[in-house]
């Protein structure tokens, strides 16, 4: 029986806190929140198998929805605490603030953004925690966020070490999500990358899927990962050093493509955002590589530097490094920023000084770099004048002539507050344009599939005729060269049918900003438009619109008497005042904003896109574009 005193009754009131607000433990409930459950108890593992002990973690997704993760590290110590509670009640039940917690002699950081075992007791309709150590097997079990169902006690004897630990969600509170395999094996696979003496297995028992990972060579296994279909120009450069406590690893290779990929971490955590480590890493390469270039005569003092996005045309790096905690800084909003000034200047002499060793001791390899390099600097050099002579008016007719028919135009000048929209095909474009803000948006209709741009250059674009109108309709460059403070317009809007071929449109024209206009992704100006499933006629009532199937459940629960549901399988099927009231007026619409925060996931996922599954493609859309309900025309 479990006692219910006064401090019994404080750590209930903690636990039901993190219950009443969710989101302030773990971002949120939905998919993301419910997988953070996942990495919060796997983080623990892992610290114990950085630690030196033990070196496997396993996953198992269970066919009642709960999951199950074990470590073969010492196990949980099983003592009393001065509480007069077992530890691991205590690990379980105590919320502990930044994830660290004190035992008698123990300070432990629970992973970096660690909050702990007991938020995931609190959000768990069932814990169950088994214990190896001592030559004992011991279990403790709770239930209903966080109540002790069975105290501590011993069940059998071992000679094994280790912890295993499983949970079943309160899928009261996550609503809609379950554990995804995918999802947890794009996670662990990374973990194993970055920690070569990790072996990670994950099994999903009712799917009969299983993986293994474990990667002696860490991150240049990851590189190689990354590249695997790419037509790589040498074998991986790989280089490390410490310095003012911090470690530095990384792993770089070029390839044929066009594009930079890097990755960075901080102590395993990624860093989505970048932050001072990745700064201090391109200033390194691209001084070493200009150093190299000139000693070797390659440039002339006359031609100008290489510049930085010249020395990253077709990189793909992991940079990871380790930092005491006392060093240790974090910005943005969601904390994927590296802040740490340090790390800037200890990344760049390592890189600088290993990557100029490197460069002298690969006579080969580095001209191969430097040749590909070259090109880019001419390439961009080129388009500059192009775009220069444009603005002038020497190319002005060209232009004019590739944009008159197409699009039309807003007339405001504030174009922070002008707004363009993609609109798929001709007839929806023509409905757009007639009912429309004149002053503030602009309409240009897209003529079926536009280009795939995975393996596409900057020559490609202006070949073609689709993309090439996006590009002067946004007048802001592309590629090295684009600017989105030169942008005509504030935000662009993509608008297709909810269908499948629209989907694909989307997908397209994503990865067709992601590689040419990545920083008008970044600033949050791409968004896609979300036009109703339904509409709705109660009697005489006037038309109601019905974002989807979900909201269509709900809203049918309380309909009375004579009503016609209809619905929208396109954009054309909409009147043209109907389409702009529901997704066009800024006083109605709902536009979801794109916001790539994992740059290999999505390479991989469009390489995976572009192929004829339909199936990978909605995934990508659920996965990475974010769901933010700018304007919501329901309230
Ligand atoms: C599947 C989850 O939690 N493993 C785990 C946790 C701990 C230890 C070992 C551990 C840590 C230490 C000493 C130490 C934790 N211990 C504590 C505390 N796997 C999982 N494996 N002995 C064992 O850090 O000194 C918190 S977590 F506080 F009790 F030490």
């Amino acid at each position: 029986m479990a006692k219910y005193d006064a401090s019994s009754i404080k750590i209930l009131e903690g636990l039901e806190a993190v219950r009443k607000r969710p989101g302030m433990y773990i971002g949120s409930t939905d998919k993301r929140g419910l997988h953070h459950l996942v990495w919060e108890i796997v983080d623990n593992g892992i610290d114990e198998i950085i630690n030196g002990y033990g070196d496997t973690i396993k996953i198992t997704l269970n066919p009642d929805e709960s999951i199950t993760i074990s470590d073969n590290g010492r196990g949980i110590p099983i003592g009393m605490h001065a509480s007069g509670k077992s530890t691991p009640e205590v690990i379980f039940t105590v919320l502990h603030a930044g994830g660290k917690f004190e035992t008698d002699g123990y300070k432990v950081s629970g992973g970096l953004h660690g909050v702990g075992a007991s938020v995931v007791n609190a959000l768990s309709k069932k814990m169950d925690v088994t214990i190896y150590n001592e030559g004992k097997i011991s279990n403790i079990r709770f239930c209903d966020g966080g109540h002790v169902e069975s105290p501590l006690k011993t069940i059998g004897t071992t000679k094994k070490t280790g912890t295993t630990v499983t949970f079943l969600p309160d899928y009261e509170m996550f609503k809609n999500a379950s554990f995804s395999y995918t999802t947890i094996v794009e996670r662990m696979q990374e973990s194993a990358f970055l920690l070569p003496n990790l072996t990670v297995e994950i099994e999903d028992v009712a799917d009969q899927k299983q993986a293994t990972f474990h990667y002696e060579n860490g991150l240049v296994s990851f590189v190689e990962y990354i590249n695997e279909n790419k037509k790589v120009l040498h074998k991986v450069i790989n280089f490390s050093g410490t310095k003012n406590e911090i470690e530095v690893n990384i792993a770089m290779q070029y390839s044929e493509s066009y594009n930079e990929d890097i990755m960075s971490f901080v102590n395993n955590v990624k860093t989505s955002d970048g932050g001072s480590h990745e700064v201090g890493f391109k200033t390194g390469i691209t001084k070493a590589f200009n150093d190299y270039a000139k000693a070797n005569n390659l440039i002339k003092s006359k031609d100008g530097n290489l510049d930085g996005s010249d020395v990253r045309e077709g990189l793909s790096a992991v940079i990871s490094l380790r930092i005491p905690e006392k060093l240790l800084q974090f910005e943005g909003q969601t904390k994927g920023k590296l802040g740490t000034p340090e790390a800037r200047s200890v990344t760049e002499s390592i890189t600088y000084e290993s990557l100029k060793f490197f460069l002298e001791e690969n006579k080969e390899v580095a001209l191969t770099i430097l040749d590909k390099a070259l090109k880019s600097k001419v390439a961009r050099e080129a388009a500059r004048k192009a775009r220069e002579a444009a603005r002038k008016g020497t190319g002005k007719n060209n232009k004019e002539r590739v944009l008159s028919e197409k699009l039309a135009r807003a007339t405001g000048k504030d174009y922070k507050k002008n707004e363009l929209f993609l609109v798929e095909g001709d007839s929806a474009g023509g409905s757009a344009k007639s009912f429309r803000n004149r002053e503030t948006q602009a309409i240009l209709p897209l003529r079926g599939k536009v280009l795939n741009c995975e393996k596409a250059s900057t020559h490609d674009i202006e070949a073609n005729a689709e993309l090439k109108q996006i590009e002067y309709a946004i007048g802001a460059g592309l590629g090295a060269d684009f600017n989105p403070e030169e942008s005509n317009y504030g935000k662009i809007i993509i608008m297709t049918d909810a269908d499948v071929d629209g989907s694909h449109i989307q997908i397209l024209l994503i990865t067709f900003f992601y590689r040419f206009m990545r920083p008008l992704i970044e600033a949050g100006m791409l968004y896609i438009a979300t036009p109703p499933l339904y509409s709705i006629e109660v009697g005489n009532k006037g038309k109601e619109y019905i974002a989807d199937d979900e909201e269509l459940q709900e809203r049918r629960k309380n309909l009375k008497g004579s009503y016609k549901i209809q619905r929208f399988k396109g954009l054309g099927e909409m009147d043209a005042d109907e389409l702009y009231e529901t997704t066009m007026d800024p006083a109605n619409r709902r536009l979801m904003r794109v916001n790539l925060t994992d740059a290999a996931l999505a390479e991989k996922r469009i390489h995976l896109l572009m192929g004829d599954q339909v199936e990978p493609r909605k995934e990508w859309i659920n996965e990475n574009v974010d769901f933010t309900l700018e304007d919501d025309f329901r309230k």
